[in-house]
């Protein structure tokens, strides 16, 4: 009699750590090459049609028309979206965007960068999920001067738990000119990370529960064989 319950509470106890391990798992979220270390921008899309890939590349370094050499924030490598040179510029061509799991909070560092100021068309960097923008930076907020005016790597964490839920969600990043005529400016980036969807508390605390049961019984079970 004792070892059939003891047989039914070990099997349930079993379910119980599978589901345990198996769950983060099911629930990862993870960024592909987010650092750019490949080199290269392997696991990132750009936009589907060949033409219009906008200005979006891996470099190990950057120096611009005046001298001033950015170089990435960790490691060897970091993204480059936007120009400084090219005559088309257009925010929604220079993009890059990647799906995952719905997670909790996306972080990333970017230096966002713009020459020439001009009141018209405007320029910015944004970072959109799905088709929400959940972060976007302004040359207005830094650049008032025909000069080469950056943020410097800054460091940004996103609350994203909006999103738990959802099969998947894509993050994009974008940097140029709204309507894309040559207004030099655009962003680096590098560590782009999210984080994975934490176990829920009930479940924890459901599996654990099952587990002292286990003990419990166990230990009954050795005092009625003494
Ligand atoms: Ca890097």
């Amino acid at each position: 009699m004792f070892e059939k319950e003891e047989l039914i509470v070990k099997k349930v106890c079993l379910y119980i750590m599978l589901i345990l391990f198996a769950f983060p798992l099911s629930a990862k979220a993870s960024i592909a090459n987010g650092d750019f270390e490949t080199g290269d921008l392997s696991s990132w899309e750009r936009n589907l049609v060949e033409s219009l890939l906008g200005n979006a590349d891996v470099i190990d370094s950057y120096t611009f028309e005046d001298g001033t050499t950015i170089n990435p924030y960790a490691g060897n490598y970091m993204a480059m979206l936007g120009s400084d040179t090219s005559l088309i510029n257009m925010k929604r061509l220079n993009k890059i965007k990647q799906t995952t799991k719905a997670t909790t909070s996306l972080e990333f560092m970017y230096n966002f960068w713009s020459y020439r100021h001009r009141l018209y068309p405007p320029s910015s960097f944004e970072v959109r999920v799905n088709d929400d923008s959940v972060f976007s930076f302004s040359e207005s907020e830094i650049d008032q001067s025909n000069e080469l005016n950056s943020t410097g790597w800054t460091y940004v964490s996103l609350d994203l738990s909006d999103y738990i839920g959802e099969d998947s969600i894509t993050i994009s990043f974008l940097a140029g000119d709204e309507y894309g005529v040559c207004s030099p400016t655009g962003v680096f980036l590098d560590n782009i990370n999210v984080h994975a969807t934490p176990i829920p508390g009930a479940i924890w605390l459901f599996g654990t529960g099952m587990l002292g049961l286990w003990g419990m019984r166990r230990k009954k079970i050795g005092c009625a064989r003494t």
